[in-house]
């Protein structure tokens, strides 16, 4: 068979390559002083059983940059593993009987097998999985040490309960009102709780974000938003026939003189007591706690509020008095859960001033605007501008107004200037069995007692029953009976577990050494490793996760853990796989691979002909059936297609649409540049050879082939992974369009070939190695360094020029085009032929005719 009818065969060449690196131990990372280090993590995966293109794409991005890394002679540390806790687990025992540990490992396992088909360059030797005991013991300890060091509480609180899945939410697992996986309206229930002290962070955690600027500016504002620092005054109203006052929480006191209503929160101990004698007042607070008072509930509800008949008297103005409301928008966590309303300046103020028929008085005058006429309408004024109507502030500017607001409250002493955090402390105790069980016991007469450290881990027991509602835990027969360690009498373990994002707080730093037993992690390989140089996941984790492990980096440092207290250097955050939506006659959603072209070239449906409605591309999930399962495409193209379609289509932080032509394309390009090379070997110089003269057109082909090797290393610098990948192709195809003729032309067809494989290799590292070899290279491209390419050849306008010793020529040089004596005289001495020629002996004279000749006389 002659070559052009050979065919590239993907899987036997995927999987040998897959064994080679395995048997040769290429990714296998230890700590070395001597070499720069580079660690790059990729978010670890739920094990929900496969993979989808969200990870192809996750995973592909960051082995890119880990190979890229290596071979620039990092030493990179590049693991994965597995976020196994968590309530997927306990569904599939309920509705299938499976129990939680079975399910995660099976899962687990085949997700393994899924990653090694893609031929990622992960150190396998440093997996871990959050469920195992040899995980979650460390984070037991880190809790008792935070708990010691006065970073952990326990509060009664307000939780949102979600009545489908019988478990408290975090406020952030409640979107519009509704629990984030159920999708069950949320309830308010009051427990006792354990807190993490992540408020006691809230500075260092915003002003650091000023430091992480390898983040997306997106991120950073995200986070910014949810840490949400407000400047202030917290003020106190006297209450008109009670001896009794109400604080509240402003940002704007320079708009005192516009109050119209006080409001407080449902939850307000004022109105509980008020409700106490008033029915009606009590009917309405179980309304709104029915309805939910987290933020999101309270944005999107209509504003409604009660009169409680309490009037409350104007700090500035004696004898001014205002009505007090319970208000539904008023949340009992910020600030002092009361407020007060300037309807004029507030749009939600105004909404409910016009509901309640309360007066609106402007006390900021626009810029434009005529104090005589000036009005508010439908819309609140929140701008700048200048005060009136309001006595000793008339005249003043809003900052201004402000100070002097404060200045006469704080010389009353009836309040002060105050900053407000919108960050709440962390509440990490949920009704769950399969997660980390937190090392508490309660006593009667102790209260709840540390687990001693001598008897950690708490583990999870795995004979448990899932046949009745509520947590497991708390109805094992015999798990939660134990002795108190501190008088020895009957006590109860603490049934709540973790909230699941406690694991992958601190999961990056438990990859330094993951096998450590005795401690979590190894100070000095933590050292070495921390922080992550390079993060990437999806936006969806940019507030929470990031925030969480940002707190218990910092957290971790002050109890000697850990030297650093930003987890995470370097950010990227991914977009989503995007796919065409097809629905049948009836309106139901159809697969992919149920859809084909019809005769008049519309869309039908595979089997029954009938006309499919094509909708707009979206996220792939598995409620629109918009998904492409990447089992199947790498066992049909293999790994190195799919990674490259993940990689060439569209910049890594955008949406990238998968079309089957992309695959297409994608595949046929890995046979061109296999092809190419398989062609072209017989016929190339052996390796080592030195380069010949070069005719015009080969010299012109290797300048394509330097500047394309600076152009991809650039890019890839900079995480434009598209942008390399078309590079790379052109590079291919101007090498597949070379006629090589002499020994020049084909020197400079082995050294594209050689670029091509080398450059090609993070993103599809086994046709490069397959490339390589069939080169003639004994060394895989694993273990080779990355091209440099020659600063001369990347200038547009470069000279051939001849370097004569004593009047012979000995050498040519290739030089940008009028280039200074001084590089034309040093890149001259530096060519091998021209030493030789020398024999040792100092040059005489250098005479350099710009773009014509280097004369040498020794
Ligand atoms: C009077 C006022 C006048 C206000 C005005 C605003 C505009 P941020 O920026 O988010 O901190 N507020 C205070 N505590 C609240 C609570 N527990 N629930 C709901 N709203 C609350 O917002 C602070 C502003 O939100 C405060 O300033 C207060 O209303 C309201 F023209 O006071 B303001
Ligand atoms: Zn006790």
């Amino acid at each position: 068979m002659s070559r052009t009818d050979e065919r590239y065969n993907v899987k036997e060449t995927e999987a040998k390559w897959q064994k080679t690196w395995e048997d040769r131990q290429s990714f296998l990372a230890t700590e070395d002083p001597s070499r720069p280090k580079y660690f790059v993590l990729e978010m670890f995966p739920y094990p929900s059983g496969r993979i989808h293109m969200g990870h192809v794409r996750n995973y592909a991005l960051g082995d890119v940059v880990a190979r890229y890394k290596r071979a620039r002679g990092f030493n990179v540390l590049h693991p994965m593993g597995w976020d196994a806790f968590g309530l997927p687990a306990e569904n599939a025992a309920i509705e299938r009987g499976v129990h939680p540990a079975k399910w995660t490992r099976e899962n687990i396992a085949a997700m393994r097998e899924q990653l090694k088909s893609m031929g990622l360059s992960y150190d396998w030797s440093r997996e871990l999985a959050t469920c195992e005991p040899e995980y979650y013991r460390h984070e037991q300890k880190m809790f008792l040490d935070f708990l010691k060091a006065g970073l952990v509480y326990r509060k009664e609180s307000w939780v949102n309960w979600d009545p489908v899945e019988n478990t408290v939410l975090a406020n952030e697992q409640v979107i519009d009102g509704r629990g984030w996986r159920s999708g069950a309206l949320v309830e308010k229930r009051l427990l006792s709780q354990w807190f993490l002290k992540i408020t006691a962070f809230a500075d260092d955690l915003l002003d650091s974000l000023q430091t992480l600027d390898r983040w997306p500016e997106r991120v950073r504002i995200m986070q910014e938003n949810w840490i949400g620092r407000s400047e202030g005054a917290r003020l106190t109203w006297n209450l008109k026939d009670r001896d009794d006052s109400l604080d509240i929480f402003t940002t704007r006191p320079d708009t005192l003189f516009g109050a119209a209503f006080l409001a407080i929160s449902p939850n307000h101990p004022l109105a509980g007591e008020l409700a106490a004698h008033n029915p009606a007042l009590a009917e309405f607070i179980a309304e709104c706690n029915r309805m939910g008072t987290s933020e999101a509930v309270v944005e999107a509800a209509e504003k409604k509020g009660m009169d409680t008949g309490l009037k409350a008297f104007h700090p500035f103005v004696p004898g001014w008095e205002l009505p007090v409301y319970v208000a539904n928008f008023v949340l009992m966590e910020y600030g002092s859960g009361a407020i007060f309303g300037c309807p004029a300046h507030d749009q939600r103020d105004l909404d409910f001033a016009r509901k309640y028929g309360l007066t609106v008085k402007p006390v900021v005058l626009p810029a434009d605007a005529d104090a005589a006429s000036f009005q508010v309408g439908d819309e609140a004024y929140s701008g700048d501008g200048t005060l009136f109507n309001s006595d000793f502030l008339d005249g003043l500017d809003v900052p201004a107004a402000k100070a002097a607001a404060i200045a006469r409250i704080e010389a009353g002493k009836i309040g002060e200037k105050t900053v407000n955090w919108r960050l709440r402390d962390w509440g990490v105790s949920r009704q769950r069995y399969w997660g980390c069980p937190i090392p508490i016991i309660h006593c009667d007469t102790c209260g709840p007692v540390p687990v001693p450290e001598a008897d950690l881990p708490v583990r999870l027991p795995e004979d448990v029953s899932f046949d009745k509602p509520g947590n497991p835990l708390d109805h094992h027969p015999t798990w939660k009976n134990v002795a108190c360690p501190c008088c020895g009498k009957p006590a109860r373990r603490e049934t709540d577990t973790f909230d699941t994002f406690f694991e992958s707080s601190w999961y990056f730093a438990r990859y330094c050494s993951p096998n450590r037993a005795d401690v979590a992690f190894d100070r000095s390989a933590a050292d070495y490793w921390m922080s992550v140089d390079q993060y990437i996941g999806g936006i969806e984790h940019a507030v929470l996760h990031l925030l969480y492990s940002r707190f218990f980096t910092r957290a971790l440092k002050t109890c000697g853990y850990l030297g650093v207290k930003e987890p995470f250097a370097g950010l990227l955050t991914q977009g989503m796989v995007c796919h065409e939506t097809y629905k049948d006659e009836a309106g139901a959603w159809l697969y992919p691979d149920e859809v084909v072209k019809g005769e008049g070239g519309g869309l039908v449906h595979a089997q029954t002909g009938k006309t499919v409605a094509l909708g707009r591309s979206e996220k792939m999930s598995k409620s629109k059936r918009n998904v492409v399962d990447p089992a199947h495409i790498i066992a049909t193209y293999g790994a190195d297609t799919a990674r490259l379609f993940m990689l060439s289509d569209s910049p890594p932080e955008r949406d990238l649409e998968w079309t089957e032509a992309g695959i297409d394309g994608a595949w046929r390009y890995v046979n061109r540049l296999w092809r190419l090379t398989a062609l072209a070997v017989d016929s190339l110089p052996a390796i080592g050879t030195a380069m010949p003269e070069l005719g015009e057109a080969a010299a012109k082909l290797r300048r394509q082939v330097h500047k394309t090797i600076a152009a991809v290393s650039d890019d890839l610098d900079r995480f434009h992974f598209n942008k390399a990948v078309a590079r790379i192709r052109e590079l291919t195809n101007a090498l597949g369009d070379f006629k090589a003729e002499d020994a020049g032309d084909w020197w400079v067809m082995r050294e594209g070939l050689e670029s091509a494989a080398l450059l090609i290799a993070p993103m599809m590292p086994h046709l490069a190695e397959e490339i390589w070899l069939e080169l003639g290279h004994a060394q895989p491209v694993v273990d080779t360094a990355w091209p440099l390419a020659e600063a001369a050849l990347l200038v547009e306008d470069s000279v051939t020029i001849a370097v004569q010793v004593n009047g012979k020529l000995r050498a040519t040089i290739a030089l940008p085009k009028d280039c200074d004596a001084k590089l034309a005289e040093e890149t001259a001495l530096a060519q091998e032929a021209v030493i030789a020629a020398m024999s040792g002996k100092p040059p005489r004279k250098v005479v350099v005719v710009a773009n014509r000749i280097v004369n040498v006389v020794v």
